[in-house]
């Protein structure tokens, strides 16, 4: 079978409260899902595969339709996030406008919301959980001509059930092939804070046991690659001329252990790259750290969040300011770039001076770059239950949102304190309050290793500015 994998366009991206200038810049790492699925389909079967990146190609609706229908695909699959669903949705309509028979989709937001997924116009299945066995599964049932039933993960009729130990995940990531970044235009994607080279992201576990009220991930087993594995993948990177890679599991340092295993393997195979993880920041010791700079990594992202106690402690994040404080200041020891991630608009920033705190504990704190988002509770999470009963939030704005996705809606935020323009007022002071300050610009404006560089930094800084 002909088979197009599609990442949509973000034209219709639901509201996110993170500024244009970091959301454009942001927006160019390659499709794992994608690449992933096609990798183990074109090994695993005689399917065509091909992928289609409409994010990266920043194509409209009539260029869409145009590319798929020169195709011929007799199957579209669609990655889904839940932001993107109005751009999902109109993605299965111009597949439906241009002929194609079969249409599934799968991607974070089926994980969440399989039913309301599956039971959108022209959608013929969804796929929760890891795609690669039952999307191979599917195309054989749909090529035997056969009715789609019973394919673990897979849901192609409304009165399908998914439970939750029904939805597909590998016990053993190992066995997933390199994934083949040939696939796509992989030297095209570029990381904004990286060195400007040829970059990759790259993901070596799956699934995170912590318990952070805000986040989905955890209700997803743990899972890791062996270093080996991992090593095996970096490999095939480097032979592709990629020297940058941004390690994206949820969290990295699950345990120390893991860390120092696949650091002892780099080094062990004498890798050249440089490398970014996200980490939390409990367990971070000054070995371990040392060891990853002798390994190639270069920079640490850190979900902080808050810069209160009271406001870690209500997120569950399991960690004190003490804790980030060390952490950071390790990584400037060691020589370790930081990037700490911050939210606006929690549940305990009652006041301007409580938001106030978390800014200028982001500034205390001293990391080379920082992200603001504004807190956006996505359903499914512990957070949005508590604000559902707190009669903060409401569930059915999003139902409707997901079963029929308008580029109007706007995903709530956690208004119990201010309304969403103060809060979109204090997150624009935030931005301010850290990159306009004298320090960071010359501190940056040192940094600046080549034309390249410059130029990426200024465009960045300049839109931040604007
Ligand atoms: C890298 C990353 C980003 C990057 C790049 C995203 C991109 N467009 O590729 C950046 C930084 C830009 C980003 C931004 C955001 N992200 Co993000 N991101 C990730 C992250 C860390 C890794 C994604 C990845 O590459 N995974 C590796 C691949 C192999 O796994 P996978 O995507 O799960 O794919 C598998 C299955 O889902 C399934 N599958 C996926 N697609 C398809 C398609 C078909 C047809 C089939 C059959 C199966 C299938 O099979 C795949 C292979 O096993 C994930 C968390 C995670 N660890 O996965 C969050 C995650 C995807 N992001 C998330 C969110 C919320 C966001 C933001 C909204 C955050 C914000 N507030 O701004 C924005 C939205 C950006 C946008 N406009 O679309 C959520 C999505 C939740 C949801 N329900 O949609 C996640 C899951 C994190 C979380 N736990 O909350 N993100
Ligand atoms: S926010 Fe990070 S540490 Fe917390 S549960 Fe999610 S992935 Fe795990």
């Amino acid at each position: 079978m002909r088979v197009l994998l599609i990442r949509p366009p973000a034209r219709h991206t639901v509201e996110s409260e993170v500024p244009e200038a970091v959301e454009a810049e942001n927006l160019s790492y390659p499709p794992l899902s994608l690449i992933s699925i096609a990798t183990f389909l074109l090994q695993k079967s005689d399917h065509q595969v091909k992928i289609m990146d409409a994010q990266l190609d920043n194509l409209d609706y009539d260029e869409l339709r145009q590319r798929v229908s020169a195709w011929k695909p007799d199957v579209v699959g669609i990655t889904a996030f839940t932001v993107q669903l109005v751009d999902v949705h109109k993605t299965v309509q111009a597949c439906h406008d241009v002929g194609v028979p079969r249409v599934v989709i799968g991607g974070p937001h089926v994980n969440d919301f399989p039913q309301e997924c599956l039971g959108l116009s022209g959608v013929d299945a969804v796929i929760k959980g890891e795609g690669q066995q039952p999307m191979l599964d599917l195309l054989a049932v749909w090529e035997a001509g056969k009715v789609a039933r019973g394919i673990p993960g897979v849901m192609a009729h409304p009165d399908d059930l998914v439970p939750e130990d029904d939805v597909y995940f590998s016990n053993d990531l190992d066995d997933y092939p390199i994934l083949d970044l040939t696939l796509v235009d992989y030297q095209r994607y570029y990381d904004v804070m990286g060195e400007g080279g040829i970059f990759t992201t790259v993901i070596s576990s799956r699934g995170c046991p912590y318990r952070c009220t805000f986040c989905n991930t955890p209700r997803h087993r743990y899972r890791v690659m062996t270093p080996g594995r991992v090593c095996d993948e970096l490999e095939s990177c480097i032979a592709l001329g990629i020297r940058e890679i941004y390690f994206v599991d949820d969290t990295f340092n699950i345990t120390n252990k893991r860390v120092h295993a696949l650091c002892d393997e780099i080094m062990r195979r004498k890798l050249d790259i440089r490398w970014t993880v996200r980490f939390r920041v409990k367990g971070v010791d000054r070995a371990l750290l040392e060891k990853m700079k002798a390994a190639g990594c270069t920079r640490i992202q850190f979900g902080v969040e808050q810069g209160t106690e009271e406001g870690l402690l209500r997120l569950k994040k399991d960690v004190t300011s003490r804790e980030i404080e060390h952490a950071f200041s390790l990584c400037r020891q060691v020589g370790i770039r930081t990037v700490a991630y911050f939210m606006i608009g929690t549940p305990t920033e009652r006041t301007r001076e409580d938001v106030m705190d978390t800014i200028r504990y982001s500034i205390r704190l001293n990391p080379d770059f920082v992200m603001y988002n504004l807190l956006t509770p996505f359903p499914g999470t512990t957070l949005f239950d508590e604000g559902m009963r707190d009669g903060v939030l409401d569930m059915e704005p999003w139902l409707q949102f997901m079963r029929q996705p308008d580029a109007s809606f706007k995903a709530q935020v956690w208004d119990e304190h201010f309304s969403r323009d103060e809060l979109r007022e204090l997150l624009g002071l935030a931005w301010k309050s850290f990159y306009w300050r004298p320090e960071f610009v010359v501190k940056n404006l040192l940094q600046i290793r080549n034309i390249a560089d410059l130029k990426r930094k200024a465009t960045a800084g300049l839109r931040l500015l604007a």
